[in-house]
């Protein structure tokens, strides 16, 4: 995340605009939505946004949450439980600060909470939590999850594997990871190379525990039409954060946020290790600077959930939204603009 000095560069003025939906968890700040359906339920696992006091920059440093909510609903437009405080910052042996987006997964009965945070050493590493119900409350693991770094966890079940898609480039330190080794003195952006290929998402598979990575994680790499992988400098269509993998009529889809020209696009891909090929806009961008989404499928229909910031007009202050996401017949998704 971001949204230092370009803050508010992607707001779509209120009064000139109708949104496409409104705000679904009142009464506090809720972003980065993760959705799964658990027992049939949809289960929601957003980051907390507090206003901690922390003055923006364009590392994100603004996004200082240190509590997880779970909220659930039995299907979407139903009321919405808030189950309370699942997991806090106090609470997880490792972590500083920042509690940015988490995701969640159940195997054999057992709930598991991931979640980016910054170590002691303000590094962002991904730790999990345990839970014997999908709200929690969670119990930490003592460590971050071995050869795990930078942020957005997102958990993607195929048929009986579990597969983590994580990342984020500027605030979220993947640049900094580009050799495989943590450079102190790495970029606060990106590699700097915008004839280049871009850093792309991380993928690995999960241990059969669901406590540890079962590979060292790979990259998922995004193509364009040509079969050339997406470029640094092409930065309306290259990952910066926030990627999502679901599964459509048997393709994999690859969503993710473009940071700085705040959209959330997709790849396709035949298999879940890529190379995906760059196929379009999910969603235009939102009021505010971020953008994070989750897909669900509920009930015969396709859900996105994503965020904006109608409730407080500021960028570290969001609120969850969805919306219905609908494909054509070739499989594309129509794009939403979320200001209509
Ligand atoms: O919520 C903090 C960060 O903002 C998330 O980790 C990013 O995806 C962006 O939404």
């Amino acid at each position: 995340a971001s949204g230092g000095a370009a803050s508010g560069s992607a707001t779509s003025p209120a009064s000139a605009s109708r949104y496409l939906s409104q705000p679904i968890i009142p009464g506090m700040y809720t972003a980065d939505p993760s959705a799964h359906v658990f027992n049939n339920r949809i289960y929601l696992y957003p980051s907390h946004d507090i206003d901690a006091g922390v003055p923006d920059d364009d590392q994100g440093s603004h996004f200082a949450m240190r509590d997880y909510r779970v909220f659930s609903m039995d299907r979407v437009g139903a009321p919405i439980t808030d189950h309370g405080v699942a997991l806090d910052l106090k609470d997880v042996p490792w972590a500083a600060r920042q509690l940015w987006a988490p995701d969640a997964a159940e195997k054999n009965g057992k709930y598991f909470l991931y979640f980016p945070a910054k170590d002691r050493q303000d590094i962002f590493r991904i730790g999990v939590a345990v839970s014997d119900r999908p709200e929690g409350p969670f119990k930490a693991e003592p460590t971050p999850i071995p050869g795990s770094f930078s942020i957005d966890p997102a958990i993607f079940r195929d048929g009986n594997e579990h597969y983590m898609v994580f990342g984020g480039i500027w605030g979220g330190q993947l640049q900094r990871w580009a050799t495989g080794q943590w450079n102190p003195n790495g970029s606060n952006s990106d590699l700097g190379q915008p004839d280049r290929p871009a850093l792309t998402p991380k993928f690995a598979k999960m241990s059969a525990d669901m406590l540890t990575f079962a590979e060292t994680p790979r990259d998922l790499v995004i193509v364009d039409e040509a079969g050339q992988p997406l470029k640094g400098g092409d930065t309306s269509r290259r990952f910066f954060e926030g990627a999502w993998m679901h599964k459509h009529n048997g393709l994999y889809y690859l969503s993710y946020s473009t940071g700085e020209t705040h959209r959330i696009v997709y790849a396709t891909s035949q298999t879940p290790y890529g190379p995906f090929t760059y196929r379009g806009v999910v969603l235009e961008p939102v009021q505010g600077w971020t953008t994070h989404h989750s897909i669900v499928q509920h009930e015969g229909k396709w859900w996105l959930f994503y965020h904006d910031t109608q409730m407080s007009g500021k960028t570290h202050l969001r609120n969850v939204k969805v919306t219905e996401l609908r494909y054509n017949s070739d499989g594309t998704i129509q794009t939403i603009n979320p200001m209509r």
